[in-house]
């Protein structure tokens, strides 16, 4: 039990998912360490652990290799996943087809039936890459999310442009989940959501796992 005045940080455990190549890892110690890291493709996982601002949360966020091979085995980390992070090469158009295929067999599983999904549509560094209002388009995010919390976030791993943007997303909407909501209200939140989001700010993990 915590003692007065201090609650323990709400945990919340976030995959990640994605085609190989589409910068999960990247991401995740960018994130992290606000570093560029040399990866190699991930045969199993990587997972990390990153606090929001005043250690008010703690994000457990599970890198889960994006491999043909893997991808069987993705299924086997659903269970108490709080919120899906699905990540798209936004400079690979030939993939997208995949993408889409992969995205909609991900979500179709029942553990993830009513969790909200970030899409980040990564590498917008690279010259020509699709933007986000097109691979909504080309992933048929509409359909696919349905009534879900859902949004897509253009970042890059690289450059680390939007990526605590899509996880402060990703934590506003697992703390406050529109599914409950009556209809009428779900617009007005939704629009008072766009308007607080910017007011919360994430900071780096100081505890490693
Ligand atoms: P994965 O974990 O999804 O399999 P990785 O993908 O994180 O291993 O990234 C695959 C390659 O894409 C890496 O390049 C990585 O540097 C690159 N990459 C990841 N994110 C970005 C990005 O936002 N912009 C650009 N330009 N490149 C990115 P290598 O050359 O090591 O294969």
């Amino acid at each position: 039990m915590g003692q007065q005045g201090s609650k323990p940080p709400a945990e919340i455990r976030i995959l990640i998912l994605g085609l190989d190549g589409a910068g999960k890892s990247t991401l995740l110690y960018k994130l992290k360490y606000n570093e560029a890291v040399v990866t190699v493709p991930t045969i199993g996982f990587n997972v990390e652990m990153i606090e929001t601002e005043k250690r008010a949360t703690t994000l457990t966020v599970w890198d889960v290799g994006g491999q043909t091979k893997m991808r069987p085995h993705w299924q086997h980390y659903y269970e108490d996943t709080a919120g899906l992070v699905f990540v798209v090469d936004s400079s690979n158009k030939g993939r997208l087809d995949e993408t889409k295929r992969e995205f909609e067999h991900v979500l179709k599983s029942e553990h993830l039936k009513r969790i909200p999904v970030v899409i980040l549509a990564n590498k917008q560094d690279v010259p020509g890459a699709v933007s986000a209002a097109e691979i909504t388009e080309m992933l048929n995010l509409k359909k696919t999310c349905g009534d879900r919390d859902w949004f897509v976030q253009p970042c890059s791993a690289r450059t680390g442009m939007g990526l605590e943007e899509g996880f402060r997303r990703m934590v506003h909407f697992v703390k406050t989940p529109l599914l409950s909501m009556d209809d009428n209200i779900k617009d007005t939140v939704n629009h008072l959501k766009s308007k607080t989001i910017t007011a919360v700010t994430m900071k780096q993990g100081q505890n490693c796992c």
